[in-house]
């Protein structure tokens, strides 16, 4: 009978653990440390705060000890030995301890780890109780991740960016727009009220990876979350979030005056519209009084915005900054607009912003997609973010899979990141990288920051693919330091995520590194872009015509495939887009034999025959480039069969899953890509490309369903 008890404990045990690893933990969910790392086994954690200022850095800390060392350490308020130590920097026995000039550079979100030998302890520190609570989340993730010694510990960390912020493109309704994880965390409908338990988890997460802002709302604004009741919604999020230091912001429709206030119109002009916002945004600080700002999507896709009563993007940013100054208030305003009847999509944001450079009110950004067109999985840098000197602009990366494979793909966005904030503008000679230009150490910025599109539902894991969290993380890794080394962000999330064993960290973290260049190959290589479906942007159609579709929409207009060659001419015999970067940029992408053949079929459009720098004809590279994106996948097909004994049952079979979907999808690209530029090229698969599994005509009468995929 005992036996049969201690059997059905163990049983019942065993259940529960395999219960807890769904994924839903994030990189909270492997509680083994880093074997070589113990920076020190903390006998307890001592508090320096009378007023219980830093009570919840305190307790983020117990519980990550806890969990991770599976002991019960305790808070104590003096200082003993073989402790972790807190304190905020005001405490005279820190001003004794660190240089005070070196505190004061800390600003409000910096902190400093140190071993204190006196004291035998590890010291925690910063100027306010958000930076105390990274400096926690950041030791916390040392010991399960890099391998320190405790005698030169001595961290100390700034982030580069102010605002590090995501963008929900949640509706009020519930939905998603271009989110794959199901349906928003935020449940409207049950606010102010139920408070979900996944609003607090949620602050958690992200403050453990330096986020400090969120907008809740998507950027095809409904006005009605600017209504007193929504906004007493907002509260209720607001002050879950606080505590974990992230302010809440909105994305707000610019006609609100005119559809929520009933004013006759939303013009900039218009005194009453002033008033209007003025009033509005009144009424939020009284409510919320740490409360962020607007996001806007203004005359763009159809949103309504100020150029529909005769003004500028400056002008209506000015009227929303004014209104929000008086409170520290800021406006992220969107560059992403382009016009249907323009002769290139790549040229247009530039020419509507580039003119107004100097004239937005310095609590205004101006939001940058990363890319002149639209999130591909593959494109160079806005030339905005060389051109406009006196503006401060605010990168925008796309986090949620819009264009690569949904949740279905593994794509680890670090290297696409990476390449971006690293790559030259020259806006002020060389070295003028994005992150530089754009963190503010350039121009010493007083605002600067950077927004995720964020790829966060109510699937049980959060992000749909139990990898796309590791887009989330690597996100907020960066937006806290542009400059961090992806691979070990990818290492650190591995290790905190998924397993300890080095063996299997090193295979994973080679598949991840690979992953986003695999999946240029085999949708888009070579400077390739917007083959996708014009609506559902999930699988190949590059044949995609659809009448009365703008054709800015459609693939033809962006891949101009035919007899002679493939490519779009962006260079000075095109439509000159080249033009809008910087030298020596400009001459570089502008012909064909410098321009980065990474980049090749965005700025020009090629002979079928011309020779590129494998001496292998334009055809053949192409076709290769496909094969290598499928191979590719096959290989992270095979280390992750190999994967099982260190990843638990669930997360294991899930992501094998989807890497089979990955791999069949891959080979529907690179069929559906090749059989179709073939139709041109009128040209055979080089040797090394596998023969097609699909028929032309068959894929082009499928028809793709969306719903299957939310
Ligand atoms: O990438 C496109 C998306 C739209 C999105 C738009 C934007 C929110 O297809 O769904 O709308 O960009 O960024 O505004």
């Amino acid at each position: 009978m005992k036996n049969f008890q201690l059997l059905l404990i163990a049983l019942i045990f065993q259940f529960s653990l395999q219960a807890q690893i769904d994924g839903s933990d994030l990189w909270f969910s492997e509680s083994s440390l880093n074997s070589q790392n113990y920076l020190l086994k903390p006998k307890s954690v001592v508090v320096s705060d009378a007023e219980g200022r830093i009570t919840l850095a305190s307790n983020e800390l117990l519980h990550g000890l806890n969990r991770l060392f599976k002991t019960s350490i305790k808070t104590k308020h003096k200082v003993s030995k073989e402790s972790v130590w807190l304190s905020l920097s005001v405490n005279s026995d820190i001003r004794e301890l660190i240089d005070p000039k070196e505190l004061d550079e800390l600003g409000s979100d910096g902190f400093i780890i140190k071993y204190i030998d006196e004291k035998k302890s590890v010291l925690i520190t910063g100027n306010t109780e958000i930076a105390v609570l990274y400096g926690v989340f950041h030791y916390l993730r040392s010991l399960q991740t890099i391998q320190v010694n405790k005698d030169d510990l001595n961290i100390i960390e700034i982030p580069k960016y102010k605002i590090r912020i995501l963008n929900h493109w949640d509706n009020l309704d519930g939905s998603v727009e271009r989110g794959y994880a199901g349906r928003s965390i935020w449940r409207w409908n049950e606010l102010p009220e139920k408070i979900s338990p996944r609003y607090h988890e949620y602050a958690k997460v992200n403050a453990s990876i330096g986020i400090n802002g969120t907008v809740l709302n998507n950027v095809n604004a409904n006005p009605q979350i600017l209504s007193t009741e929504y906004l007493q919604k907002v509260n209720a999020i607001a002050k879950v979030l606080r505590p974990y230091g992230i302010k809440v912001y909105l994305s707000v429709n610019f006609a609100s005056p005119a559809v929520l206030g009933g004013l006759e119109n939303a013009s900039p002009k218009n005194e009453q519209v002033k008033e209007w916002w003025k009033e509005k945004v009144k009424e939020i600080y009284d409510l919320i009084p740490d409360f962020g700002g607007f996001l806007v999507k203004a005359n763009s896709e159809g949103q309504p915005g100020p150029m529909d009563y005769g003004c500028t993007h400056a002008d209506g940013a000015n009227l929303l900054a004014d209104a929000l100054q008086p409170y520290g208030g800021i406006v992220m305003w969107r560059a992403f607009v382009y016009n249907p009847k323009g002769n290139d999509r790549a040229r247009q944001a530039y020419e509507e912003f580039y003119p107004l450079d100097g004239q937005f009110r310095q609590n205004v950004m101006i939001q940058v997609k990363n890319g002149p067109v639209d999130f591909q999985p593959r494109e160079p840098f806005s030339p905005l973010f060389g051109a406009m000197k006196t503006t401060q602009l605010m990168p925008e990366l796309q986090i949620t899979q819009e264009y690569l494979g949904f949740s279905d793909h593994l794509v680890y966005l670090g290297t696409l990141y990476q390449e971006f904030l690293q790559s030259d503008t020259y806006a002020d000679g060389e070295g003028a990288t994005v992150a530089r230009v754009t963190e503010g150490s350039i121009s010493n910025d007083h605002l600067s920051g950077i927004a995720g599109v964020a790829n966060i539902g109510l699937d049980n894991n959060w992000c749909g693919h139990h990898f796309a969290q590791a887009n989330w993380y690597v996100f907020g890794r960066l937006a806290w330091n542009p400059d961090l080394d992806v691979e070990m962000i990818a290492d650190e999330w591995t290790r905190q995520t998924l397993t300890q064993d080095d063996k299997a960290v090193d295979a994973i973290v080679k598949v991840m590194m690979n992953s986003r260049e695999a999946t240029v190959n085999y949708m888009t290589p070579l400077g390739l872009h917007h083959l996708m479906g014009w609506d559902h942007h999930y699988g190949p159609e590059p044949w995609c015509e659809i009448e009365g579709a703008r054709p800015d929409w459609l693939p033809t207009y962006y891949h101009k495939a035919d007899s002679l060659g493939i490519g779009f001419n962006r260079s000075s015999s095109g439509s000159n887009a080249v033009e809008q970067y910087q030298a020596p940029l400009i001459s570089m992408f502008d012909n064909v034999s410098t321009c980065p053949e990474k980049y090749l079929l965005w700025f020009h459009h090629v002979p079928w025959n011309y020779q590129m720098k494998s001496g292998l004809t334009l055809w053949n590279q192409l076709c290769l480039k496909y094969q290598q994106g499928v191979d590719e996948v096959r290989r992270s097909q095979e280390m992750w069969n190999t994967m099982e004994p260190f990843i638990d049952e669930k997360r294991f079979a899930e992501v094998e899953q989807k890497i089979a979907i990955q791999l069949k999808e891959a080979i529907w690209w690179k069929d559906a890509c090749l059989l179709y530029f073939q139709t041109f090229s009128n040209q055979p698969f080089p040797k090394g490309v596998e023969k097609p599994i699909y028929k032309l005509d068959e894929l082009k009468k499928q028809k793709f369903n969306l719903k299957h995929h939310n």
